[in-house]
């Protein structure tokens, strides 16, 4: 069976969300990344650079990464929802990257600034710039979703469940989320759906649905 290696909250919920999406059984493994268990040589062995998520297949390979786990599932779907040809497959490259790398590095400078620098000194003004950068990027994000409230021009993807973790992690920085109307929309539809309520629960975020849909 797949192994989930999860933090509740973290990218990794993305990824949690497309299992249930996708409808592949799985069991969840928790790193506490806050009590630095993903620095553990029994941890590293899986996922050498000590982030989560790591998921491992059937067969024991190990995949990291948001982005291609993303793919990886899609691409066992019934259903699939990720355009792999023509410049829409290129969309969704420009999508995975620009959330792994434009929007997710800005709040990990916030969440953790020790993988930024060795200097505490710079601690509190990574995390302050962090928070305010991560907004400019969310703002942009913002303008470049569909108005239906989908990541994707060719409607609702396993996408939409990693844009949606970067809004919670938005409101949980206090930026005002509902400022952004196309997130809101797209967060707003996800929190509706059966995996993603699944998901939520199963990380202790239970209440995150009534939280956004009250916004
Ligand atoms: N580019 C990686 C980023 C993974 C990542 O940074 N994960 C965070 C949690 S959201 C982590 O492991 N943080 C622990 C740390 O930085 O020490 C991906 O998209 O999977």
């Amino acid at each position: 069976m797949i192994e989930l290696y999860y933090y509740p909250g973290a990218c990794s919920l993305a990824a949690h969300i497309a299992l249930l999406e996708v409808g592949l059984p799985y069991t969840l493994r928790r790193v506490d990344v806050f009590a630095g268990e993903h620095f553990e040589e029994q941890y590293r062995r899986i996922h050498p650079l000590s982030r989560i998520p790591a998921m491992r297949l059937e067969d024991g390979a190990v995949l990291t990464e948001v982005g291609a786990i993303l793919a990886h599932l899609d691409a066992r779907s019934a259903t699939p929802t990720l355009p792999t040809g023509g410049l829409s497959g290129i969309r969704v490259l420009e999508w995975m990257s620009l959330l792994a790398s434009g929007v997710h590095i800005p709040f990990a400078m916030r969440i953790n600034p020790a993988r930024f620098s060795d200097d505490e000194a710079t601690f509190e003004s990574l995390k302050r710039d962090g928070r305010s950068r991560g907004f400019e990027m969310l703002r942009y994000v913002d303008e470049r979703l569909n108005v239906a409230g989908t990541v994707l021009s060719t409607g609702a993807s396993l996408l939409d469940g990693y844009a949606l973790v970067f809004f919670l992690w938005g409101l949980h920085a206090e930026l005002p989320m509902r400022e952004l109307s196309n997130y809101l929309r797209l967060a707003q539809n996800q929190v509706r759906r059966p995996a993603v309520q699944r998901a939520l629960q199963d990380e202790d975020l239970g209440h995150v649905p009534e939280l956004v849909a009250s916004l």
